[in-house]
């Protein structure tokens, strides 16, 4: 059984996206009645609000990267927020917000895991890589690079949050659900040994078969960080993100990788990012969102022992 102590941390910002209106992700998540619903499922949750930060000045990228100042500024906020959850026993869930601030969540999660003397496994459920660099960046916006800044390559004023470079190993990561990579960031993922269960790997073997990839040689010792951007999602369930990409997983493939997840007992942190209230209908991402997160957390449609 996962920690059932949860504390929502909000990061109302979209200062590393390529479109406005995944600053109202947290309060949209809040909405669609995240807290409540997941007290139904036994779970303690405690709401400490939004962090604060710089505002979205909307500029260009300077020297690949846009508004580097401000994306670090929030993710030192983030990274501060989500270790203090962690050092008191809670499970932190981070309502970005654009993903740019998985660098502040999971750099915090790997430090506590450094302490605590635990072996950390990240899945990232996305329909990209976000393994982009300055140099292979088409856009310049930083969500598109936490992996890649995560793993050591990026900017000293990411790279460096949280004390270690790299925070964590490219061995620690399964991606799952990927179905938009950019040239260059393909052959990188290659060379770094990102391990990749990519959409055509989820026609192919199935949902099922995928999660008992990504979750094997997990064991007692191990800390879960599930980061999931919603455009891991089809865009037909979900539209309510930045950047749809077609071909993504169905409603029933998305239960079960979650389903899997939860029944691994493992799970001890969450990111729940890129939801983008501005582009959904009648915050119907939203919700689904949360009824994603409910199973989770242990929700089973079934009666399951
Ligand atoms: N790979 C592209 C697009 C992108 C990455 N992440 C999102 N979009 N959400 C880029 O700009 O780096
Ligand atoms: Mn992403
Ligand atoms: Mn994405």
């Amino acid at each position: 059984m996962h920690n059932t102590l949860v504390s929502l941390i909000g990061a109302p910002t979209d200062i590393g996206a390529g479109a406005r209106g995944a600053s109202m992700g947290p309060e949209a998540l809040r909405v669609a009645q995240l807290g409540p619903i997941l007290e139904t499922h036994g779970v303690h949750v405690l709401d400490r609000g939004n962090l604060s930060g710089p505002a979205n000045p909307w500029l260009p990228p300077v020297d690949g990267y846009r508004h580097l100042a401000e994306v670090a500024e929030w993710n030192r906020k983030v990274h501060e927020a989500v270790y203090a959850e962690l050092r008191v026993g809670r499970l932190p869930i981070l309502l970005g917000g654009d993903h740019c601030l998985g660098l502040g969540s999971i750099s915090a999660v790997a430090r506590h895991c450094r302490d605590a003397g635990k072996k950390l496994r990240v899945l990232w459920l996305d329909a990209h890589a976000d393994f982009n660099t300055s140099a292979l960046t088409p856009s310049g916006n930083i969500h598109g690079m936490p992996v890649a800044c995560l793993c050591g390559h990026g900017p000293q004023e990411l790279t460096g949050i949280g004390g270690q470079v790299p925070a964590i190993s490219p061995k620690w990561v399964r991606q799952i659900g990927i179905r938009s990579v950019d040239p260059g960031e393909k052959r990188f993922v290659h060379e770094q040994g990102l391990e990749v269960f990519d959409m055509r790997f989820i026609d192919e073997m199935g949902m099922r078969h995928t999660m008992e990839l990504a979750l094997a040689t997990l064991d007692a010792n191990t800390h879960l960080h599930v980061s999931f951007d919603v455009d891991f999602l089809d865009p037909d369930i979900a539209p309510g993100v930045g950047t749809t990409v077609p071909g993504g997983p169905t409603y029933r493939e998305a239960q079960l990788c979650m389903e899997m997840i939860a029944d691994t007992g493992r799970l001890g942190s969450l990111d729940v990012m890129e939801l983008n209230p501005a582009l959904d209908v009648r915050n119907k991402t939203a919700a689904l969102a949360v009824d994603l997160i409910e199973s989770l957390f242990g929700k089973s449609t079934l009666m399951r022992a």
